[in-house]
């Protein structure tokens, strides 16, 4: 497979990888409809542990089925597909080779009254059901931050020796974050960045709003002003702060909305310059066809020149 400009661009920016790091990123990058653009749709299914079988999947029964997302992701002409051990293990036999997979290696639950993360999966899974990158999260501003970076610090190094790519949730929450403060942009940039600092090659992060948190951030965004209720101002500021572009961010879906809700808010992703959309619910909690028809209409908006 020829790599495009586009995509032996980026993997330029990933300067101390090795080449199994490279040629896993250049695998998500390379497929799909979005294949060699730079932009990627990812369908991420870890809500059963964040929310529980019925609120994940009552919606479209068919969801229960781990096939079932690895066959709407490879329909949908998908980049990758991300998930908990579980249901990589479910479909790796039956898909193996038919597209990339995020193997998740921690999560939380509903049950849980902290905001903390067990780890779930390991690196030596994530080669054994040939996945391209783990995926780990991190909840910045909760009372176990630390101890969650330090084990993605650990998992990190782990998974690029190997020659596995490392891709961060990046999610603020805690007990000084209310709602507000969990996607303002300030908070949003702030997580976007600490993803980038700890290694990410792939920052997955909330769609910020136009609120500014913290105290000590106000003077700065007052003194340097971002376009907050310009949509792609934001987003283009969330970019900024993963290197200056220098690293993939993508953005999530959130609970389930209209499709023209998603749309405008993926335009705007995509007129910020960010790298695309990882949506989970508002893509299989869909009938299949509504979902195939609202992940197509998505990769046309991310298709289109920017
Ligand atoms: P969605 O598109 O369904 O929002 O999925 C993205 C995601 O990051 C999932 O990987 C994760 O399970 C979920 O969001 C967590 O959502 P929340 O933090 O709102 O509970």
């Amino acid at each position: 497979m020829k790599l495009t400009r586009k995509v032996r661009e980026i993997l330029s920016w990933y300067e101390s990888d090795n080449p199994g790091t490279k040629s896993n990123l250049a695998r998500i990058l390379m497929t799909g409809k979005l294949g060699g653009t730079g932009r990627m749709v990812i369908l991420p299914v870890d809500q059963g542990f964040e929310h529980g079988p019925a609120r994940s999947f009552a919606p479209n029964p068919a969801a229960y089925d781990p096939h079932y997302h690895f066959e709407l992701a490879i329909e949908a002409g998908l980049n990758a597909y991300a998930a908990p051990l579980g249901p990589i293990e479910a479909g790796a036999g039956t898909f193996a080779g038919c597209i990339p997979t995020i193997l998740k290696v921690n999560s939380s639950n509903s049950l849980s009254t902290t905001k903390d993360q067990a780890i779930t999966g390991s690196v030596a899974d994530a080669l054994r059901l040939g996945c391209s990158a783990i995926g780990f999260t991190i909840y910045p501003g909760s009372e176990y931050q630390f101890e969650m970076m330090e084990e993605l610090r650990e998992m990190a190094e782990e998974a690029k020796a190997v020659g596995l790519a490392v891709v961060v949730w990046s999610y603020p929450r805690g007990p000084m974050l209310d709602k507000v403060g969990e996607t303002a942009l300030d908070i949003a940039a702030y997580a976007a960045h600490m993803a980038a600092l700890m290694g990410a090659h792939i920052i997955k992060v909330k769609p910020p709003t136009d609120a500014i948190f913290l105290d000590a951030a106000k003077k700065t965004y007052q003194s340097h002003p971002v376009e907050v209720k310009d949509a792609a101002a934001r987003f283009a500021h969330i970019v900024k702060a993963c290197f200056n572009g220098r690293r993939l961010v993508v953005f999530s879906g959130g609970e389930a909305k209209s499709a023209d809700a998603l749309l405008t808010e993926v335009k705007a992703i995509h007129a910020g310059g960010g790298n695309g959309s990882i949506v989970g619910r508002n893509a299989f909690q869909r009938p299949k066809e509504e979902a195939l028809k609202l992940l197509s209409d998505i990769i046309d908006v991310y298709k289109t020149k920017a």
